[in-house]
């Protein structure tokens, strides 16, 4: 079948709760994809960063057919040789003490969110159903019913409501509000280091400093959602490293799948997942020997092939000619590593038009939030792939 068979049929049995480009892939290596006519395309979005380390990586791709013909699923009723190996792994990477595996993101966030909620009761002797957590306005933390209900985008709530109280809402990047919104309630700060989906907002210079020292100062755990900006993202392995600031729990999810199986995991110590007794939390596939194989062979490449570094030189790079086009509907540009924004002005139109003109110039990416285009190619781009994308970037932001 063709384009546009294929879209006529996902129209005709599919649910709409995704407007994707008329682009129908089939093929991906590296940053490369290919439509169902042979077309190749630049990947720009890298499945919102879960595909950081290129798309079927050889290495990842063989660890995952060799495991899957070994054992894939256990449960977690019993014990398998890849879970402690991969515990060992990122507790060495993250100077983590306690992991608990999970598959989604949202998974990861509903977990900590029980966690800290029991933490808090255990230890600071907070009322039965009194625990608050608080986040920022315009976070984006996953799409299930607890996350949406404290999520500030109206789109993601209306209609699916009711929704789970014990949440509250303070403006990113403002360390005064959080010391004002703590009480005596408070177990919990949950932010992600530099947001996503807002339009990828990057904090003022010493907001992760003046927050970690707020949670410390109140007893308030300090939950990271690292589940797009980890994993090398923003030029470090964890984006926290940016300001040598350590949280009490880190969520991390999209890459650790390698581009191939959804694999999510909370990073902790004794004190906070240490609440979990048997019986309490789980998941049928979280912690399976399949997802434990990729995501150690997904660290290994990120760490031996030098992904981390090159997206902390090329992002710069790609931001700083980013920077040089001369364009009238460029509003600001913005990024950390290869996690990059352009804000185009209102009278731009959207930045979709754009997105649609560079799939026609063989460049997917992404808007977000209307006016924000959003650049994040998996980590091994080169710098002459970079420049491939920017006359195509230039192409179209001059008219
Ligand atoms: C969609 C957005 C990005 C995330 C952070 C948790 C999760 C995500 C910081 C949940 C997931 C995905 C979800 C996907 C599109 C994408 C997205 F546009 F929705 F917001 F990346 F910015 N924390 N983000 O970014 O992880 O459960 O999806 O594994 O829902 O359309 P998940």
């Amino acid at each position: 079948m063709n384009t546009k068979e294929i879209i006529e049929l996902e129209n005709k049995f599919g649910a709409k709760n995704y407007k994707p480009l008329d682009v129908v892939l089939e093929k991906g290596e590296g940053i490369w994809v290919w439509d169902v006519e042979g077309n190749k395309y630049m990947d720009c979005l890298a499945a919102y960063s879960a595909v950081n380390q290129g798309h079927c990586h050889p290495k990842i791709v063989n660890r995952l057919k060799e495991q899957a013909e070994k054992l894939c699923i256990t449960s977690r009723a019993f014990r398998n040789d890849q879970l402690s190996l991969f515990y060992k792994d990122i507790c060495k990477l993250t100077n983590s003490h306690m992991v608990l595996p999970m598959n989604s993101g949202a998974e990861a966030v509903e977990t900590v969110i029980k966690a800290v909620r029991k933490w808090g009761y255990r230890t600071k002797n907070i009322p039965d159903d009194k625990a608050e957590i608080i986040v920022c306005e315009n976070n984006f933390h996953g799409r299930t019913m607890t996350i949406i209900g404290f999520s500030t985008e109206e789109q993601y709530k209306e209609d699916f409501g009711p929704f789970t109280p014990g949440f509250k809402a303070i403006p990113f990047g403002d360390a005064k509000a959080l010391e004002s919104a703590i009480t005596k309630n408070t177990v919990a700060f949950l932010v992600e280091p530099i947001q996503g989906e807002a339009g990828v907002i990057i904090p003022p210079d010493g907001y992760l400093k003046d927050i970690r020292n707020i949670c410390t100062k109140n007893s308030v755990a300090l939950i990271f959602d690292e589940i797009q900006t980890g994993l090398g993202r923003t030029g470090k392995f964890l984006a926290e490293e940016h300001e040598n600031v350590e949280s009490d729990v880190t969520l991390i999810g999209k890459a650790l799948s390698g581009g191939c199986y959804p694999v999510s995991a909370v990073l902790s110590n004794e004190e906070v997942l240490g609440v979990f007794l048997p019986g309490e939390h789980g998941s049928t596939f979280g912690g399976n020997p399949l997802a434990c194989a990729v995501a150690r062979e997904a660290l290994k490449v990120l760490i031996d092939e030098g992904m981390i570094e090159n997206a902390a030189d090329l992002g710069n790079y790609f931001l700083e000619k980013l920077k040089e086009i001369p364009s009238p509907y460029i509003k600001e540009i913005r990024g950390k590593g290869l996690l990059i924004g352009v804000e185009l002005k209102q009278e731009a139109g959207g930045a979709r038009p754009f997105c649609e003109r560079l799939m026609k110039k063989g460049l997917l990416c992404k808007e977000t939030h209307d006016n924000v285009i959003r650049f994040a190619p998996p980590l091994i781009i080169t710098k002459q792939e970079i420049d491939w994308a920017l006359v195509r970037i230039r192409e179209v932001l001059v008219p």
